[in-house]
């Protein structure tokens, strides 16, 4: 059975951090029923999902993504790379306790999990303006042992690895050229985005299903042509506080809970 963890849009959404995107006003009911209709999506595949409840306080705590990187055999809670978003990590922690052991990046380290793209068992890890050398090192250290091998990646003109590059099957990347070198990727069959699309290349792989943005039309060709038909998710909304469809899920199997 497929997990996910998500949390309600915060009320405060309207003061989320912005790094390449200009502030525009987001509406606050609409955001939700995006992220509702997101859930919904999830539960129609099967997901269970645990919807924690808002965070008044915590402008960007809809994008769980980015506070824990959940494997297998462990989860890894993240420091977020923003300052206003380290306290995001006290409701993941909890809510993952039952299901991982947690291992937790300490300072100087600091990564957000938007930066980092499991397939199989290799980790691609994202340097940003969020995620430093220290907690990819980190991270190496606590996945290694479990047979994982990480990656490093750079990056130009993107928030996160994932707003570059993510999977839309088991062997296939939908990427971006411009934010990201496919040459990083070359086990991987690649779909490159449309270039008049350059957001484009968050998709969201769930089980053998995708999720996709009904805003990418030509990328959505592309995908098509490779015989990938994606379940349309709109998240406009959360668009415009620079987050997409993998940011608002931590999805994982519960096959490999803790220990007896
Ligand atoms: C931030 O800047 O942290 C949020 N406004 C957006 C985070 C999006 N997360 C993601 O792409 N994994």
């Amino acid at each position: 059975m497929l997990h996910a963890i998500t949390c309600a849009v915060s009320r405060s959404i309207n003061e989320c951090e912005l790094t390449h995107l200009e502030r525009t006003p987001i509406d606050l009911a609409r955001a939700r029923q995006q992220h509702h209709a997101y859930e919904n999506v999830l539960r129609g595949l099967g997901v269970q999902v645990h919807s924690l409840p808002e965070e008044p306080g915590l402008p960007d705590s809809v994008f769980v993504e980015d506070i824990a990187i959940v494997l297998d055999e462990c989860a890894l809670l993240t420091r977020p790379g923003a300052i206003s978003r380290q306290a995001e990590t006290n409701s993941i922690a909890a809510a993952l306790a039952p299901y991982r052991v947690l291992y937790q990046i300490q300072a100087p380290g600091t990564l957000d999990g938007g930066d980092v793209l499991v397939a199989s068992q290799t980790i691609y890890a994202g340097l940003s303006s969020r995620t430093n050398q220290a907690a990819i090192d980190q991270l190496r250290g606590f996945t290694e042992p479990h047979g994982y091998t990480v990656k490093e990646v750079r990056l130009s003109g993107c928030l996160h690895l994932k707003s570059s590059v993510t999977l839309v099957a088991a062997n296939t990347l939908l990427v971006n050229p411009a934010w990201v070198e496919p040459l990083n990727f070359q086990a991987f069959k690649m779909i490159e985005i449309h270039p008049s699309e350059p957001y484009a290349a968050n998709a969201l792989l769930v089980g053998a299903c995708v999720l996709y943005q009904p805003a990418f039309p030509r990328t959505r060709e592309r995908l098509e042509s490779a015989g990938i038909h994606p379940l349309l998710v709109d998240a406009s909304e959360l668009g415009k506080a620079e987050g997409a469809l993998t940011c608002c899920s931590l999805i994982f199997s519960s096959s490999s809970a803790l220990p007896a």
